[in-house]
């Protein structure tokens, strides 16, 4: 039994590894291994001899075991080591460069506008950007036949032969929106619908994805003048400008009567524009009072509610209010240029950083 116990702590002591020490372990202490053969043996002895025989051979068992756990945790200990001497970090060293992105105009220039309008009461109305042509149009007071329909330039899903579900379009404004809003909501309202709009346009100054906010106030006596004051309102807001001058010009939509373009005041001095000073005018949006078959088709009853409608584009006014001059920078992804107009990952939108008025 000597024998066993100097040869098995004689080849834990030199085991290189734990495979080595598992090895050693079955052969030894393992439930065919040598102990295990000797305890066989215990039933060949007298009584005598098992009596001292047993508890030998458990207390060698026990010795193996406590030997081989002793060296497993002795080996642990030489494998961090190693790790700790050859597995190390720098972090004295600079780290790899990463680019800093910055918010997008048409982002700051949503939630500034979002901010104006909700302390006059305007909740974000939003929905989908696919429709059907009957929100997008008929609701609308646009029929099949109205030119506006093809001035719209309208881009329609595609349909397999045999797929008779209603014509859907990409939405050419935000209007079909406003529709859904009405019938989900009824009235009294007041919403901005803000968001992406398709036409098939693409020049020096049309993308066929542009931004749209539209807004749209009904109550029982809303008229013309409580429109004029809430884009005033908007618009000294917006440029940081008291009292900034609008002009109404007669105009025709379909889906208001009346229907006027507005204007703001602006100027051009050497070359640059000046808005709010000055005796130009600047077209910045389209509205009008609720045609009252878009009431209707948004199941309000006209005979009881009336409001007013406008429309503009978000691009636009980011373009006049940053000084960016060409559409294109919009959709560029080198953001040089929008550094270059003083955007950067930190300047917070209005919306969370207060009212700049
Ligand atoms: C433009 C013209 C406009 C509206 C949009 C509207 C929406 C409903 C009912 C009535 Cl639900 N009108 N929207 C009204 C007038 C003009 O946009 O030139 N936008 C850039």
């Amino acid at each position: 039994m000597d024998d066993l116990k100097a040869k098995y702590l004689g080849q834990i002591a030199e085991a290189a590894d734990e495979s080595a020490l598992e090895t050693i372990r079955v052969a030894a202490v393992g439930k065919k291994g040598e102990v295990a053969l000797k305890m066989r043996e215990l039933g060949k002895m007298t009584a005598q001899e098992r009596q001292s025989a047993g508890p030998a051979l458990n207390a060698l068992k026990d010795e193996i075991n406590s030997a081989i756990a002793a060296k497993r945790a002795a080996l642990a200990d030489a494998a961090l080591d190693e790790r700790l001497r050859t597995e190390w970090l720098d972090v004295t060293l600079p780290s790899r460069p990463r680019r800093q992105g910055t918010i997008h105009p048409v982002s700051q220039v949503t939630e500034e506008l979002t901010a104006i309008f909700a302390e006059m009461g305007f909740s974000v109305a939003e929905g989908p950007r696919i429709d059907t042509d009957w929100y997008n149009f008929d609701a609308l007071n646009i029929p099949g036949h109205h030119p506006a329909r093809a001035e719209m330039d309208t881009f329609y899903m595609h349909r397999e032969d045999g797929d008779d579900r209603p014509p859907h379009v990409l939405r050419t404004h935000t209007s079909p929106v406003q529709i859904r809003t009405m019938e989900q909501r009824g009235a009294p309202l007041r919403i901005i619908c803000p968001g992406g709009v398709y036409r098939a346009d693409y020049d020096q100054t049309h993308t066929p994805m542009f931004h749209q906010v539209e807004g749209l106030a009904i109550d029982k006596d809303i008229s013309m003048a409580n429109l004029k004051w809430v884009l005033e309102e908007f618009f000294s807001a917006f440029f940081e400008i008291d009292g900034i001058k609008t002009r109404f010009r007669a105009s025709h939509f379909p889906f208001t009567e009346p229907s006027a373009e507005v204007d703001i005041q602006c100027s051009w001095v050497d070359g640059q524009l000046r808005i709010g000073e000055g005796d130009g005018w600047m077209e910045v949006l389209g509205s009008g009072m609720v045609h009252p078959h878009v009431l209707r088709s948004g199941g309000v009853d006209p005979e009881i509610w009336q409001g007013f409608a406008f429309g503009m584009g978000i691009d636009r006014i980011a373009m006049l209010k940053y000084g960016i001059p060409d559409l294109r920078a919009f959709f560029d992804s080198d953001l040089r240029w929008l550094r270059h107009y003083g955007f950067s990952a930190l300047d917070m939108p209005t919306l969370h950083g207060g009212l700049s008025r």
